[in-house]
């Protein structure tokens, strides 16, 4: 068995990451500063993010909820959440049409009862589908997908503000992913869910969300189409979510212009899953993609997919936070 690899516990570090972002949204929070008089300057993410009407939220995985470390800095530092896990297709239709919200429930009471913002994630996706959707075929899948997102989105109608309607249906190419979904039920099924989640909760915002959308590349620009597409026919969709899971080096110089050519379709865009792997630039990095969100007027919040290092899905220690 190979030993873990060790973790550097810096709390400067981590003080300089969590400062770094908080400054670079004070940057350009400033103007509003002007004119709204704060008796003082936000202290934390989720208030400096509010000082511009924004949110800052993390993901969370709810076993967790009951670690007062976690618990405290999550709740003291961000104003919103989204599910990790929770939410996903093999979490709350384990069975056909037997539908488990247990764990959704629990981080949406957890939010509520500290007046947080709660993201849903993610209604329609290639991975983590349940055995049962594995093996669908043709009306089936159909049948089971428009039931599914019909089934979570009106449980959670009035409680999650933003939905990924869909996740990850797009190749580096540009093309589509050739999943389950794709080739069962042909291009249209994109459409196809963003019209049942809008049927099942028209209040929410709609997002397709995807991964490598953080320049202007061939996959960003087949979204893009898709979405100028969708708005040209009236298709509901409301909101592009960009991943933004970056090395500490990446090229992030189309960042901003990329956030802005979608939000000039007429959609909000939401950094939904940021981490940023270790090394030098971390730091700046972070600040970076806070001051492209600040910067492009629809841009309504970012959430970092993860609280701490220790429970990252990364071994790169790219979140805000240690344990
Ligand atoms: O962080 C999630 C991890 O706990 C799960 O095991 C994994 C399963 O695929 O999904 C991770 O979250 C993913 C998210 O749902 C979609 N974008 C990529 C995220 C990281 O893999």
């Amino acid at each position: 068995m190979t030993e873990p690899r060790p973790r550097p516990r810096s709390v400067r570090r981590r003080l300089a990451l969590a400062t770094a972002a908080v400054a670079a949204a004070g940057i350009a929070a400033a103007s509003a500063l002007i004119f709204t008089s704060p008796a003082q300057a936000a202290t934390t993410l989720g208030a400096s993010a509010a000082e511009s009407g924004r949110y800052f939220g993390a993901a969370v995985s709810t076993q967790y909820l009951s670690e007062s470390a976690y618990a405290n800095t999550l709740g003291t530092e961000f104003n919103s959440v989204v599910a990790e896990n929770a939410m996903k297709w093999d979490a709350t239709e384990p069975n056909p049409g037997q539908f488990n919200f247990s764990g959704g429930d629990q981080l949406v009471n957890w939010a509520q009862a500290r007046g947080m913002k709660v993201r849903g994630h993610t209604l329609v996706w290639h991975a983590q589908q349940p055995g049962w959707v594995q093996g669908l075929t043709g009306q089936n899948l159909r049948n089971a997908m428009n039931n599914h997102i019909a089934g979570v989105a009106n449980h959670y109608e009035g409680k999650v503000f933003a939905w990924d309607v869909v996740n990850e249906a797009f190749e580096w190419d540009g093309s589509r992913r050739q999943s389950n979904l794709q080739q069962q039920l042909g291009n249209g099924w994109i459409e196809e869910a963003f019209r049942a989640a809008d049927a099942a909760d028209p209040a929410a915002r709609l997002c397709y969300n995807d991964y490598g959308t953080d320049a202007i590349n061939a996959k960003s620009t087949a979204i893009y189409n898709m979405v100028r597409d969708f708005k040209s026919r009236g298709v509901p969709i409301d909101c592009v979510g960009f991943q933004t899971h970056i090395a500490h080096n990446e090229n992030l110089s189309s960042y901003q212009a990329n956030l802005q050519r979608f939000a000039d379709l007429g959609v909000d865009v939401e950094i939904t899953e940021l981490d940023v792997g270790q090394g030098s630039g971390q730091a700046n990095t972070y600040g970076t993609v806070t001051n492209a969100c600040m910067a492009v007027a629809r841009c309504t919040g970012i959430t970092v997919w993860g609280v701490t290092d220790k429970y990252s899905w990364r071994t790169d220690n790219p979140l805000l936070f240690d344990g």
